[in-house]
């Protein structure tokens, strides 16, 4: 019988974090986009944004396939969070530095993806660092042991497959244990 590998790891994060950029870097094939023009206030942070979602798929070293899936920013596309996340391994959180309170963002989706991060894992990408650099890692790290939620956190480049893949591998490092 044919074997259905259903490994699959979910990107999420803020409108403008990268997390279509990301999976677009590390995949072995054309990504599946839902992208559609923005409006109104979205308008202003990016052209395009994702609306139901993004997949992809790369293959690990030792074959395995995994799917790569990003889910849509905006909190009124949340109902897609739980589909998504449904069977997942774990969450990859893409935050954007230059967003006006990232931390606070990030706090946001460490509690909208609660219990899929308890069953599974999570590590944090902080994206677009070099156009603002106003919140440091040392905040993200202070937060998260405020929060007594010790996970890894990278400042990253999402148009950067390497960077990305470093994210991929810490996950399924955690995910291990
Ligand atoms: N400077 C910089 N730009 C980035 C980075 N990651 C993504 N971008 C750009 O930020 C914009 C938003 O990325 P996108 O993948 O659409 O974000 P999404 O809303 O999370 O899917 C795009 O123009 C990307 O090229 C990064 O790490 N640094
Ligand atoms: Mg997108």
């Amino acid at each position: 019988m044919m074997q259905l590998n259903t490994d699959k790891i979910i990107f999420t994060g803020p409108v403008g974090a990268g997390k279509t950029t990301a999976i677009a870097a590390i995949s072995d094939i054309p990504p599946v986009s839902t992208d559609v023009s923005t409006t109104g206030d979205e308008k202003r942070i990016k052209d395009t944004t994702t609306v139901a979602m993004d997949y992809s798929y790369i293959e690990l070293d030792d074959g395995t396939k995994v799917h790569l899936y990003g889910t849509p920013g905006q909190s009124r596309f949340d109902f897609m969070w739980s589909i998504l996340t449904k069977g997942g391994l774990g969450l990859v959180l893409l935050i954007n530095n230059d967003h006006p309170d990232p931390v606070g963002q990030m706090e946001f989706y460490l509690d909208a993806f609660k219990d899929f991060i308890e069953e599974t894992g999570v590590v944090i990408g902080i994206t677009r660092t070099n156009i603002n650099d106003t919140a440091t890692l040392e905040d993200y790290q202070q937060k998260l042991f405020e929060r007594n939620q010790i996970f890894p956190v990278f400042e990253v480049d999402s148009r950067t497959e390497d960077d990305v893949k470093i994210l991929i591998q810490a996950l399924l490092a955690i995910l291990e244990n």
